[in-house]
């Protein structure tokens, strides 16, 4: 099972942004309560650089109400928007040709399709006055370097994938990539969620990215020091290891089955480790998967309301997890850097650490000795090999990850390094990241990639004008040498700084490393090698990158085609649930999907079942409060926290809630194309307009009316419960990744 929801990395940092930024434009997210430290650094560059803030949202959050360009935009429609601000660029001659043709494959086509984004267009799609989409395509225009800033509003739809890459083609177009002050700043969600994606809480890679190929999991194999063959039998076939699994947003679906399934079985067995499942779209198909189980485990700190809102009363069993505070190891935040954290108390009473719960259930399953292997294991001499008797935790879990994960650059992230920089905080500047003293030459947390031991940490991905064993490097090449008979390689004028091999080259491999570095191996270094940069134990390719000043990975160009994805180019498609009849029939969505995750996908025909709009007439949007967090259970179960929202509630214009006879505290129902219902408080407010909603999305305990409180053990109930949200945000899943559409959606107010 997987987290889908984080799509990326911040490319920069929030003290770059301060110090470099000209320009910021925040899209989909609101910083203001959903991450107030990085809002912080927006507010200082507005300060400090007099940086225009410029934010675009459905919803007048509170970060809104500190930009200098607020654009309301109807959800769902940011490839429009991006295309109607490219359109004005490429009209005005502004976009930066240098860059492109140097670094950038593929914009003729993105072009070509920017050309039919005019600002009129543009406004209607996306109900942005047109002016103002000249009026900030001239700002970013104006003002470079430039960032964008995303979170949720971009990654949470069926196109949420095209979002992603829209963006990063808009700043590649700018010329903002790889520069101090630009880049793609992705603000990344929960603590360490950037590790949990990096260490592979996926269900469609293994850890570091490495994909599902029996290549990777023979590296795996090599580099756990266990058998292929033996990883092989504990697949109940061996064409499963290569198959994603079932994804966080549709697990249900391998219970209840109603839809086409590709597994081997049914799922009879959850086993919750994490994740507030409540959190999850689709709580009715959650809660009916929930109850079919045969067996459910939950293990949390708290009581997930997993146990809560399911109707069984059999077979739940709640392990209680220790904190973060009661654990030690490092963690990775938004910017990719690496934090170790100290132990504050030992685990209080019978609670138990995630990994010792792992470990207990490994022993019991009998694989103990060979989940835990790696961790004494070292590249001795070049060669990997067991080096001791027994392992230490947990620095010997982090040395185990910058021993293997090479894709995005761990090598550095040693556990003494790690240490080092948590002993030294004092010692690195806050904005810079720079370290003085015992720590000169190193970047805060070793931003990845850190290559190895002696890498500074890459503060600002992609910037060929520092070199490269001081954190520069050009663009990865990932995708071939070449396309339709076009190099993938950047042009021969961009040399990363200071790198002996000039202009563009391949990713390292061990065929091409005497050509490309221009060296000669010996027969012993020949014999020890692996097969190219990313499964190379010995360390020789990194070792004689860094003798050349390159990146192990290439420098190659950004691609703004990806051939194999089912819209080549992002396009812009209506949500699957529109307000727009009419826009649905020239941009409709995708065709249903056959297999993805394991299950199919309704797109076209759930779109078209019916005119979604008459019957359901109000957007829906689901948002975050600062006091709330996730699905809730930890805040609401602190007496002054649940104070600020002690119910659930919807945001509701003033003008919509009197059509329907609604008084400001009023209570109301609400209905999903789905069939389903949440009973919720009114709550007037001019942040929405009259044609849409707002709902928090951390409540939990009732169901469709259905208090289900009775069902928290003595004790433990917080002390505010409601209706999720997530019973009625609308079926639809991104095409890519599976992420719900939480963030487009219809519904249909009731008086209650
Ligand atoms: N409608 C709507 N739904 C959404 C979103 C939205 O914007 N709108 N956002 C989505 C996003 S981005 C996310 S990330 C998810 C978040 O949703 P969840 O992942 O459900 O988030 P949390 O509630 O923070 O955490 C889940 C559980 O982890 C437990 N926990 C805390 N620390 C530990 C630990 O150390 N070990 C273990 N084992 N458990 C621990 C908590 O007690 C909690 O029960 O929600 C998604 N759902
Ligand atoms: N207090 C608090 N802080 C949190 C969390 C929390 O639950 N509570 N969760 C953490 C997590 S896991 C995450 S992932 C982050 C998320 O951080 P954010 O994404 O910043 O949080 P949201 O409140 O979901 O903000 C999403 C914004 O996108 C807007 N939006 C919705 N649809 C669209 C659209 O189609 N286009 C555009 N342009 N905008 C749209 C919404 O109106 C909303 O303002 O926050 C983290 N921080
Ligand atoms: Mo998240």
């Amino acid at each position: 099972m997987a987290n889908t929801w984080g799509y990326g990395a911040m490319t920069n940092h929030f003290g770059d942004v301060v110090q470099n930024s000209k320009a910021m434009m925040v899209i989909g997210g609101n910083p203001a309560a959903a991450n107030p430290i990085g809002m912080k650094h927006f507010l200082q560059a507005k300060d400090r650089n007099g940086a225009p803030l410029i934010v675009v949202d459905p919803v007048y959050t509170k970060t809104a109400a500190k930009a200098d360009h607020y654009l309301r935009i109807r959800t769902g429609t940011d490839v429009a928007f991006v295309y109607g601000l490219l359109h004005v660029i490429f009209k005005n001659g502004w976009e930066d040709k240098e860059f492109i043709n140097e670094r950038v494959y593929g914009l003729d086509e993105i072009k070509a399709e920017a050309k039919k984004w005019n600002p009129e267009q543009t406004s209607d799609v996306t109900g942005i006055p047109a002016e103002q989409i000249v009026q900030v395509a001239t700002v970013l225009a104006k003002n470079k370097p430039a960032t964008v800033v995303w979170a949720l509003g971009i990654t949470q739809h069926s196109t949420g994938t095209s979002n992603t890459r829209i963006i990063p083609i808009l700043q590649l177009v700018l010329g903002n990539m790889g520069k101090k002050g630009g880049g793609c700043n992705i603000i990344r969600g929960h603590d360490n969620v950037q590790g949990s994606t990096d260490m592979c809480c996926l269900a469609d890679s293994l850890p570091g990215y490495y994909g599902l190929s029996t290549g990777s999991w023979k590296y795996y194999a090599k580099s756990w020091g266990v058998d292929f063959k033996w990883l092989e039998g504990q697949f109940a076939a061996p064409k499963w290891m290569n198959e994603k699994g079932f994804s966080l947003a549709k697990w249900w679906q391998g219970v209840l089955q109603e839809e086409k399934t590709y597994s081997s079985s049914p799922i009879r067995a959850l086993w919750v480790q994490g994740n507030g499942i409540t959190s999850m779209a689709q709580t009715a198909k959650v809660q009916e998967a929930l109850d079919k189980l045969d067996l459910l485990v939950i293990a949390d700190p708290f009581v997930n309301e997993a146990a809560v809102i399911t109707n069984r009363t059999d077979d739940v069993y709640i392990l209680p997890i220790a904190t973060q505070f009661e654990t030690e190891g490092s963690v990775t935040a938004t910017n990719r850097t690496s934090q170790w954290r100290s132990k504050v108390v030992e685990p209080l009473y019978e609670c138990k650490a995630d990994h010792e719960v792992m470990f207990a259930f490994a022993k019991k399953f009998g694989f103990y000795d060979e989940y835990t292997r790696a961790m004494k294991m070292d590249v001795k001499d070049g060669v990997l090999q067991t080096v001791k008797k027994d392992f230490n935790w947990p620095d010997d879990a982090s040395d185990e990850i910058a021993r293997i994960v090479k894709t995005i650059g761990l090598g550095g992230w040693t556990a003494k390094r790690l240490r080092e920089h948590q002993e030294n905080w004092h010692m690195f500047d806050p904005l810079s990241l720079e370290g003085y003293g015992p720590m000169k030459g190193q970047y805060y947390g070793l931003p990845w990639p850190s290559w190895d031991t002696k890498h500074p940490g890459s503060p600002v991905l992609y910037d060929v004008d520092t070199p490269v064993n001081e954190g520069g490097m050009g663009f990865r090449n990932r995708f071939g040498l070449e396309h339709n008979g076009v190099s993938q390689l950047a042009e021969s004028s961009v040399t990363v700084k200071g790198s002996k091999i000039k202009g563009g080259y391949p990713e390292i491999t061990k065929d091409n490393i005497e050509k490309v570095l221009g060296i000669t191996l010996t027969a012993d270094e020949k014999s020890k090698i692996g097969a190219n940069w990313k499964v190379d134990h010995s360390g020789i390719i990194q070792a004689k990158c860094r003798e050349k000043g390159v990146a192990p990975y290439g420098n190659a160009k950004a691609r703004s085609i990806v051939w194999n994805f089912p819209d080549p180019i992002p396009l812009h498609r209506e949500p699957i649930h529109s307000p727009r009849p009419d826009l649905v029939e020239r941009f409709p969505t995708y065709p249903d999907q056959e297999n993805n995750f394991r299950v199919e996908t309704k797109f076209i025909s759930e779109q078209t079942k019916q005119v979604w709009a008459k019957d359901f007439p109000t957007m829906l949007v689901t948002m975050r409060v600062v006091n709330l967090s996730g699905a809730g259970m930890l805040e609401r179960s602190s007496k002054y926290l649940s104070h600020i929202t002690p119910e659930m509630f919807a945001n509701i214009h003033p003008d919509l809630a009197l059509e329907y006879g609604l008084k400001d505290g009023d209570m109301m129902w609400l209905h999903a194309p789905q069939g389903t219902k949440i009973k919720v408080k009114a709550q007037y407010s001019f942040s929405v307009t009259p044609d849409r909603i707002a709902l928090p999305y951390n409540f939990a305990g009732m169901m469709q009316g259905v208090d289900m409180s009775q069902n928290y053990p003595e004790g433990t109930k917080p002390y505010t419960t409601g209706e999720s949200s997530n019973t009625i945000t609308n079926y639809g899943f991104d095409i890519i990744t599976q992420i719900p559409e939480f963030n487009a959606g219809l519904c249909r107010i009731e008086k209650a």
